[in-house]
């Protein structure tokens, strides 16, 4: 039985990927921060056979901890400060755990004499290619972040690459593009877009706020996604991966089809409002993929079209009910 340590296993890619291993018969520990005990709580009522390990990626003494009970043949490591929006407002501890943590984990594996036994994981992404300058966006497309979050991201990313030279360790990067569904965190557009015109159709809201229509972005289901990062971690060797499905939408676009598919003409004129509140000092404006490598390697394909994933995030949101929606 193979063992596997995730970080940022609360969140949605956490979740789905913790979901895969305990079907492939993975015995999974997962590194679970906060003070609380209620942070453990959602989790072991998913998913009661999970051996949660308290433990933070600013703190080496836990990681390291964590490693020495685990004992991992494999690291996801999902942990981060993933909002690209928060991280404009705490840069400093978006650097810290985004980026910093990274390199703990690494020195904790290498401290824990796990380097040469023990596959990593690492979670980058689309965000490091920010103001793009070639697209599609491929493995070899330099990066040129737009947040501190993408900045960080691109020093986490590299700090890989670099202990996968120096010391040979088994370090696969997924440069994932964004990624969704029903486990979504609110405050993503996405989301916020399926529960509040979930919210309208039901009468609960008036509007839907948004920072800007334009963006772009290559949007597939996280589903698919936690997929590709198993099968990194079975391939012969260590690499990076982009994984996306090479379509582009517009944060509009995506609004209006979820629009649509909750039966309310005319949705973007009649409840979009812009807030200037909600934009970026700094914005990505397109994000396309060309995960062909990821095909011819790993055999990875999305099987969910985007017209699939708001459907399945609208009707979802429609039927967690007026009043379960947050
Ligand atoms: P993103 O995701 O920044 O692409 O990063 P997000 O859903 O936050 O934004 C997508 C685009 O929508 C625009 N936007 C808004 N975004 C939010 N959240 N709220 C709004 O009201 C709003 N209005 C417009 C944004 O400006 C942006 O252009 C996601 C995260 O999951 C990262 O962790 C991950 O690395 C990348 O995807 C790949």
């Amino acid at each position: 039985m193979k063992t596997a340590l995730i970080t940022g296993i609360n969140g949605q890619d956490g979740l789905h990927l913790t979901e895969l291993l305990l079907n492939k018969g993975y015995n999974v520990f997962g590194l679970v921060n906060g003070q609380r005990q209620s942070h453990g709580e959602k989790l072991k009522a998913i998913f009661p056979e999970v051996n949660q390990i308290r433990g933070d990626l600013t703190d080496s003494t836990s990681i390291n901890k964590a490693l020495d009970t685990a004992q991992p043949n494999e690291i996801y490591n999902l942990g981060a400060i993933s909002f690209v929006g928060v991280s404009f407002q705490q840069p400093e501890m978006t650097a810290d755990i985004t980026g910093l943590g990274v390199l703990r984990l690494l020195e904790a594996v290498r401290s824990n004499g796990l380097e040469k036994v023990c596959r990593i994981y690492q979670a980058s992404s689309s965000e490091m290619f920010g103001k793009v300058r070639e697209v599609p966006q491929n493995e070899e497309t330099p990066f040129h972040p737009r947040s501190p979050y993408g900045v960080a991201k691109t020093f986490a990313h590299y700090t890989c690459v670099n202990y996968r030279e120096a010391y040979e360790m088994f370090i696969a990067c997924g440069i994932l593009f964004n990624h969704e569904g029903e486990r979504r965190g609110f405050e993503f557009v996405t989301r916020k877009i399926s529960s509040t015109v979930a919210k309208i159709k039901y009468g609960n809201a008036t509007e839907l706020r948004l920072g800007t229509l334009e963006p772009k972005r290559d949007w597939g289901y996280a589903g698919d996604y936690v997929e590709a990062m198993h099968l990194m971690l079975q391939h012969e060797h260590a690499d990076d991966f982009v994984i996306a499905t090479g379509e582009t939408h517009s944060v509009g676009e995506f609004a209006d089809l979820a629009f649509q598919i909750a039966g309310i003409e005319n949705g973007l004129e009649r409840y979009v409002k812009i807030d200037d509140n909600l934009k970026r000092p700094s914005e990505v404006d397109l994000l396309i993929g060309d995960s062909s490598k990821a095909n011819r390697v790993l055999g990875w394909k999305p099987k969910v079209s985007f017209e699939e994933l708001v459907r399945l995030m609208v009707e979802h949101d429609l039927k967690l009910g007026k009043n379960a929606i947050a």
